[in-house]
């Protein structure tokens, strides 16, 4: 992580939107456990970005578990790092309305993701998905955090957060108020594509269950998936090999290197010239010893809602705790009555 003034401290979230998939997984999720060995971390599941489109509420309360079952199976240790979900902190939608007024709206209008989710009908999404980057800039600065460990998909947003703090620092002439916050996409599993199509990222809207790997997913589907996966009638290429015309290969490349901690060159040289029929069953059987035991240690957690529920709401104590010392100051920086 480079330096900074400010303290470091790491904050990143997961939408309860969903299944989990490898992409989180290795986009995300494994970071997490490594770097709450270093630093001050929260890890947030935000269940004020999954609204953005419609949940079903009583799903969204068993997603909000599952996620932060999730986090625990993948090592998050709650008394190391805090978890908690992001409707119960405050200063989330606080700085967000703050920051809505810092933004400038060419600024939000150029967010890819927004024109992915929203489709050809952008009329019809939610003023809540088009600022959406908004609410993730607060989700971030509420704790000035100074990185946020996510995948590549969110590079274009912590440009934004990172806008939208040098903006209220110039604004309102507060020199280093707020840290310019740094994303940690490094890794070979920071760009996971789907298993259907090389071209589009894995993705827990994908409506195709074929184009992922779930982490609920049960060692038989994973096997058959990885079979199903996409590739060419060529066989694994050979070192240094141009694979710009091959993206399903070079992403059940990548995925490999991510899961077995080999570089994408060893990974080449190991499988060059072999066939599918070699390559994916090897690939399934890894994804099956990574992944298998974090599968059981999440039904374990989720055998046991309560305890969830309680991590989750001592880890929204403690998040405020943080949060609301700053937000006192951002309102004094703003210039509010009483504050
Ligand atoms: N395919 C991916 N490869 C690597 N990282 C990924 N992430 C998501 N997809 C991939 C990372 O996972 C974290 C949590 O993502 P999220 O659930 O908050 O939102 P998302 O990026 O919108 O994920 P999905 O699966 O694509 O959800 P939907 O389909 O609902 O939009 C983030 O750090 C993200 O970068």
């Amino acid at each position: 992580m480079s330096k900074t003034s400010h303290t470091p401290r790491v904050f990143s979230g997961v939408q309860p939107s969903g299944a989990m998939h490898l992409g989180n997984y290795l986009g995300a999720l494994k970071k997490f456990a490594i770097l709450q060995h270093e630093h001050e971390c929260l890890y947030c599941i935000v269940d004020l970005h999954a609204i953005t489109v419609w949940q079903d509420p009583t799903v969204l309360k068993q997603q909000t578990r599952e996620i932060a079952a999730a986090y625990l199976a993948s090592g998050v240790d709650p008394k190391k790092a805090i978890i908690y979900p992001q409707s119960n902190v405050r200063a989330h939608t606080e700085l967000a309305w703050y920051f809505n007024c810092v933004a400038r709206t060419g600024w939000v209008n150029r967010m890819t993701q927004f024109k992915d989710k929203a489709g050809k009908n952008t009329e019809r999404a939610s003023v809540g998905l088009y600022t959406y980057p908004v609410l993730q800039a607060a989700d971030i600065l509420a704790f000035k955090a100074t990185h946020v460990p996510v995948g590549e998909d969110q590079k274009q947003h912590l440009e934004l957060s990172r806008d939208i703090a040098q903006k209220f620092n110039n604004d309102f002439n507060v020199p280093d108020f707020f840290p310019l916050p740094e994303a940690l996409t490094q890794g070979p599993g920071a760009r996971v594509m789907s298993l259907r199509d090389g071209t589009a990222k894995m993705s827990k809207s994908d409506p195709s269950d074929n184009s992922r790997i779930n982490l609920t997913d049960n060692a038989d589907i994973i096997v058959k998936k990885f079979k199903k996966a996409k590739t060419d009638m060529g066989v694994m290429p050979a070192p240094g090999e141009d694979l710009s015309e091959r993206p399903e290969v070079d992403n059940l490349i990548s995925i490999y290197s991510a899961l077995s901690e080999m570089n994408r060159k060893q990974v080449v040289a190991q499988f060059e010239g072999q066939g599918f029929g070699v390559f994916k069953p090897a690939l399934a059987d890894l994804a099956v010893e990574k992944l298998a035991p974090i599968t059981l240690l999440m039904s374990r957690y989720l055998s046991d809602p309560d305890e969830i529920d309680r991590i989750l709401l001592a880890g929204a104590e403690k998040a405020a705790e943080i949060s609301e010392p700053i937000m006192r100051d951002v309102r004094k920086i703003i210039g509010f009555l009483g504050a």
